[in-house]
């Protein structure tokens, strides 16, 4: 069969399973919007190229499966770098497609050439420039493969105009042949031997739960694991959700605005396994000064994560869910020799810490509205297995605090690269992947309008995401180091509450949309959010802009100098 290159990527892109894509067209790319027409493919026109990078994100995050973009050259696919450097970051597997000037004129400044490849190649796992039609099976059926193996992460394919426009015989490859790419997935029985040794010796043993458990799909032998062995289980900000919240050896999230019980947890533990977490800075803190007494198993795919940060005792290259699986055989086999030490004490000691410190916050009846409030309320006033993805800043901190994730792939965030404006787009992709799961995105009002007009996309698609904008009036992250770090000197951190008035802007993009400004306006308004399903909704929730979000442990200081709500504190503001 004789196809265009531009056809013969589309039906590649059918092949792969492609159900849906998020994309704009350009001059670059038209000749594979042509066929689009005809396909299976369900395509969604974004308003801005980093709405659709975000988009597959956040389809990728809430399936499992990779999410596909598809732009024009040059602009287009600069706005669609800052997606890639996001999925990059946190091992998210999507496909951009670009279209790229003609082969024949690539290096003469041709209108709308940029050096795509080059330009990406940074924050891709891999990219290719096609340069025959011919190559076009081949290259996609490798992109889906290393985007969704070994590492998840994004990939890239620039596709120039005139390699579109190229004939073609057409050919499906049976497999895939990457000599140079052969992800190691099974962890050496030696290693988890000596990791479920280790394992037998420890008194304060901690599982350091990341990003990577999800990735591996490996949630269930997580709680197997847990439940064999008593360990107390901390869940990054990656992996909220990988373990359940409402578990009672379940710690929450640790790190820099971490809980105590979580972060002191770690400290003082004797025994760390990390299993698909990579010691990230927001997580260590001071590096020399984490966990000083702890052993390390370090379990993660991707090589270079092992000993990138700190040292492990027991490296174990592999997949998460089949090395756990491992680890527990191994535990079980472990235990029939010998007795392992009693936790008691640990958990005694734990229970205590998280009696001692709780999360807090004060919401009085007369206002102002307390971002916190707003949180919990929508988290008991939601399903269970309810989506919320978030922007970057205190609310996504105070979200990931305090909502409850009791199960995998419910909570959609930008972890590793922040990426204010993530939460509408990504919220968006999630909920075209789950349409029959309730979507929240979780917003700050700086966020919110960076990649708002998304919401243009959601109403003309009927996609009925739902957005609570927590509206304190500030860049609130920024403004809340200023207060603690700089003095209280505040520098291009205000914004205005209702510049821009976002129940107008929200109505103006078709959304139902509605102003709380008091307690209780929240709940009643909650609930008449959820009954809307046909478009998108937007609350604009008044703030109190003073809050801040505690615990923190400072840039760069030790996580035993961790400060806790300095109006709450009993313990004299440690
Ligand atoms: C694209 C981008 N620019 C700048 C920053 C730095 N930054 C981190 S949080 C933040 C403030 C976010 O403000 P808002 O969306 O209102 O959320 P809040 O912290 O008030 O909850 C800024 C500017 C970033 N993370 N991403």
């Amino acid at each position: 069969m004789q196809l265009t290159g531009a056809q013969a990527l589309i039906k590649s892109l059918e092949m792969e399973g492609t159900e849906v894509m998020f994309g704009l067209p350009g001059g670059a790319i038209l000749p594979v919007y042509d066929p689009l027409i005809d396909s299976s493919i369900r395509h969604i026109l974004v308003r801005h190229e980093q709405g659709a990078g975000h988009m597959a994100e956040g389809y990728a995050h809430a399936t499992g499966r990779p999410g596909v973009a598809m732009v024009t050259s040059g602009p287009a696919a600069t706005n669609i770098v800052t997606p890639l450097c996001d999925a990059y970051m946190d091992s998210i597997p999507i496909v951009v497609i670009t279209g790229q000037v003609p082969y024949s004129v690539i290096g003469t400044d041709a209108f709308q050439e940029c050096d795509t490849v080059g330009i990406t190649m940074p924050v891709t796992k891999h990219n290719w420039l096609i340069t025959d039609a011919n190559d076009v099976p081949r290259v996609i059926r490798e992109a889906f493969h290393v985007a969704t193996t070994g590492r998840p992460g994004p990939v890239l394919v620039d596709m120039p105009k005139d390699v579109s426009n190229q004939m073609m015989s057409w050919h499906w490859p049976d497999a895939v042949d990457l000599p140079g790419y052969k992800p190691n997935t099974v962890g050496h029985p030696k290693q988890i031997k000596d990791a479920a040794r280790l394992m037998g010796d420890a008194k304060r043993p901690v599982i350091y739960a990341g990003g990577g458990i999800l990735k591996a799909r490996a949630a269930e032998a997580l709680k197997e694991l847990v439940e064999l062995t008593g360990f107390p289980v901390v869940t990054t900000l990656m992996a909220r959700g990988a373990f359940p919240d409402d578990h009672e050896l379940c710690l929450g999230m640790p790190g820099m605005h971490g809980n105590y019980t979580a972060v002191t947890a770690m400290q003082k533990s004797d025994l760390l396994i990390a299993l698909g977490s990579r010691f990230d800075d927001r997580v260590t803190g001071k590096v020399d000064a984490f966990a000083a007494g702890a052993k390390i198993i370090h379990v993660d795919i991707d090589p270079a994560e092992l000993g990138k940060v700190r040292r492990p005792d027991v490296p174990i290259v592999g997949d998460c869910r089949l090395v756990i699986e491992e680890l527990v055989k191994a535990v079980r086999a472990e235990k029939a020799k010998r007795e392992f030490p009693s936790l008691d004490d640990w958990h005694r000691q734990l229970r205590q810490w998280q009696v001692e410190f709780p999360l807090h916050y004060e919401q009085v009846e007369e206002g102002p509205l307390k971002p916190q409030f707003v949180i919990d309320s929508l988290r008991d006033n939601t399903p269970d297995d309810t989506i919320v993805a978030s922007g970057v800043g205190q609310h996504q901190m105070w979200t990931s605090q305090r909502w409850k994730f009791n199960h995998p792939y419910t909570w959609v965030n930008s972890g590793g690269l922040g990426t204010m404006g993530f939460a509408v787009p990504a919220a968006i992709g999630a909920k075209v992947g789950k349409p029959e799961r309730m979507v929240w995105a979780v917003d700050g009002d700086g966020c919110f309008q960076m990649t708002a007009q998304e919401l243009v996309t959601a109403s003309a698609e009927r996609i009925p995401v739902k957005i609570a904008i927590l509206n304190n009036a500030y860049l609130g992250m920024v403004r809340q180091w200023q207060e603690l770090f700089y003095e209280e000197r505040y520098s291009e951190v205000y914004l205005s509450p209702d510049l821009p008035d976002y129940v107008k802007w929200a109505e103006a993009m078709g959304c139902v949309a509605f102003r709380v400004d008091t307690p209780e306006d929240v709940v009643p308004t909650i609930e008449k959010a959820n009954e809307v399903d046909d478009r998108p909704v937007v609350i604009d929730f008044r703030t109190d802009y003073r809050e801040k979000v505690y615990p923190m442990v400072a840039a760069g200081s030790a996580n035993d100098d961790i400060i806790l709500d300095p109006a709450h504190d009993k313990h004299g503001g440690r």
